[in-house]
């Protein structure tokens, strides 16, 4: 940890709100600036984040929570949060995990031992989530607008979310691999697959018979076909998988390993001097899969990728490395030290030699040493390299073909410069950066720590994700942003590239169930006021118009397994309902133009309310009718 971290507090010694700017004003370093002149530099840079009131945002931030198992839409670089996507949490004002809409996402996915599992817990599918990266779909090494993926540390799943709406649309688990950390979609020609990395090495099968023989301990590479949600096949590896990224061309896959000793305790983990990066031959590997090389677990086909596999290519790189970053220029990947101070340059062109029996290492073109914990790069398509250096909380910005220059001798120094950032950064991300389009415009750092950048909440504090101007000879830092926990990693999408609707079609496939239910009851699902028994099962079609739902009253038998559906009949841009049971523990969201539902068993004798939880209308609270359940004699 560095010096921020023992309790003497900048702001104390500086004084106030002043202080913050003065800081922002040196984060260059040079501590002798006077305040007022860094206050007022400070209000410069506040007016390259200012979006003005009714003025747009120019990129879409799509940002992991982390834990919180969410993505979040922020705009940059107003840094104004737009809006939430529940994926693995559960979410109080939209019903995620509680309609039958989103528990069929939840639940479908998952693997027959887990709904067991959970079953026995009184558990449909997980509650939490662990959501590190958000990354978007890629037509010919570009955003295409289409889908979000991200992963699911906690409970090894992977999430893809549809753009045109910006909700979660599948949730696959992942057999035979735990804990999928780095994510990635294919580049080029398009996504494709979508590269998953088993983080935590587990024996395959793992079936409580083996602990501490690591030698049957394994990790996996899973790619995932991103139009389908089936995976396409799995490759087996030497050590565990951190990150991962592709290339430019559709060629390979990389990924970080940071357990070369395929160690099982902290001193096994990092008893080598060196780990390495996994290089994946897509071509190889499908090739093997036609060829029918590979076993079958869980029904994935597994292909064994270990040392001396035509599938895999093992290039030694310094003791756990962590980011792995595929440049635009679409020749360097960058692989970022962590435990060293150094980023490993690899020349993807020189990895058919590598593959042809080359030594690993010739691959390599530069590692220069920027500083001390380099977690991950970004670009800025002008063949500069940002660094985030977690332990000396900076961002530390390079030039890549200096990089290769003094790699080869010559006396140059790649670095150009470095600012302070507050504090201990993780992810960083450029405008545009992990594509072809990148555009050098803003960059952000998202810092682990916060400290005393912001009022005092308590003992948990805020993560700090700042902006950075990079489009000048200097970096600028302009901004602070709060974020709840915890941003690993975030894009940011040039806002053309984004095109949702604003209301539903009726024929979405979300609602795919309800349709066909309600036309096996033979009512109208778009304009019913219907209450179908069927046994003690008993369907509620109903629909909103604000202010009202097309049924004011509902009778059903204690006992009964009730299921309400809502549709929203309202065509108007923004025009959103809910459903809320009151003393039920039930809520949910119907969008313009779409159905959402319900199922609970009906035990609690009494008139239950219920009513519209989203203000609508002026006649919003009126919006509401009650529910009887009349007690069984
Ligand atoms: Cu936090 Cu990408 Cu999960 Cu690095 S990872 S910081
Ligand atoms: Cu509908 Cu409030």
């Amino acid at each position: 940890m560095s010096e921020e971290n023992k309790g003497v507090s900048r702001r104390g010694l500086l004084g106030g709100t002043a202080g913050a700017a003065a800081l922002a004003g040196v984060a260059g370093g040079s501590g002798g600036l006077g305040l007022l002149a860094s206050t007022r530099a400070a209000h410069a840079a506040t007016a390259k984040t200012e979006v003005a009131p009714g003025e747009l945002d120019s990129y879409y931030g799509f940002w992991s929570s982390g834990q919180s198992g969410e993505v979040r839409i922020i705009g940059v670089p107003s840094m104004r949060e737009l809006m939430r996507i529940p994926v693995f949490n559960r979410c109080s004002a939209t019903g995620w995990g509680l309609t039958n809409e989103s528990l069929k996402i939840l639940t479908e996915g998952l693997l027959p031992e887990t709904r067991e599992f959970l079953a026995k817990r009184g558990m449909k599918t997980y509650d939490n989530g662990d959501l590190h990266h958000p990354h978007m779909s890629f037509t010919e090494g570009t955003y295409d607008g289409r889908y979000l993926f991200a992963n699911d540390k906690a409970n090894t799943r992977v999430a893809r979310i549809r753009c045109d709406i910006m909700k979660t649309d599948k949730v696959i688990e992942i057999p035979n691999t735990s804990d999928i950390h780095g994510l990635r979609p294919q580049k080029y020609p398009r996504t494709g697959y979508v590269f998953a990395n088993g983080e935590h090495r587990i024996p395959l099968p793992n079936d409580g018979a083996v602990l501490d023989e690591p030698g049957k301990y394994v990790s996996i590479f899973t790619a995932i076909d991103g139009d389908t949600m089936e995976i396409a096949w799995q490759v087996i590896v030497d050590g565990n998988l951190d990150n991962c990224d592709a290339d430019y061309e559709g060629k390979w896959a990389f990924s970080t390993c940071y357990n070369s000793e395929n160690g099982v305790t902290l001193a096994e983990m990092t008893a080598n001097e060196q780990d390495w990066v996994v290089v994946f031959n897509i071509e190889a590997i499908e090739a093997g899969v036609a060829a029918g090389d590979f076993k079958e677990y869980n029904g994935v086909k597994v292909l064994d990728g270990r040392h001396g596999a035509k599938y895999t290519a093992y290039i030694p790189v310094s003791n756990s490395p962590h980011g792995c970053n595929m440049a635009p220029d679409k020749r360097h990947l960058c692989i970022n030290g962590k435990l060293s101070p150094t980023v490993t340059v690899i020349d993807v062109t020189k990895l058919p030699e590598v593959f042809g029996g080359a030594e690993p290492r010739s691959a390599v073109v530069a590692e220069p040493q920027l500083g001390l914990g380099p977690l991950h790069t970004a670009f800025d398509g002008k063949g500069n390299a940002f660094t985030t250096l977690f332990l000396d909380s900076q961002m530390c910005k390079w030039n890549i073909e200096k990089a290769v220059e003094a790699y080869a001798g010559k006396d140059v120094d790649p670095i150009i410069e470095k600012i302070d950032v507050h504090y201990q950064p993780g992810h960083n991300h450029t405008t545009m950066g992990e594509t072809l389009e990148a555009d050098g415009q803003f960059l952000i750092s998202l810092n682990k720590f916060s400290k005393d950048r912001f009022l005092n909440v308590g003992p948990l504090k805020p993560e700090n994700d700042q902006v950075i101007d990079i489009s000048g000879a200097k970096m600028e830092l302009i901004h602070d942003g709060p974020t709840f926990a915890e941003p690993h990693d975030c894009i940011l999408v040039r806002a053309d590239k984004v095109n949702p609707i604003s209301v539903y079609d009726r024929g979405d496939p979300l609602w795919e169930e309800a349709r066909v239910q309600a036309e096996k009851d033979g009512v109208d699902l778009d304009w019913g006021a219907d209450v179908i028994r069927d046994g003690n099962k008993v369907r509620v079609y109903m629909h909103s118009v604000a202010p009202a739902f097309s049924l004011d009253k509902i009778e059903v038998n204690q006992g009964d397994e009730v299921t309400i559906y809502v549709s929203n009949m309202d065509e108007v841009d923004d025009l959103t309902h809910g459903f809320t049971l009151g003393n039920h523990g039930i809520a949910f969201e119907v969008g313009p133009q779409a159905t959402a539902s319900v199922t609970f068993t009906a035990d609690r004798p009494g008139v239950h309310w219920y009513y519209c939880q989203w203000f609508c209308h002026a006649l919003h609270m009126e919006m509401r009718g009650r529910l009887l359940v009349k007690p069984v004699a």
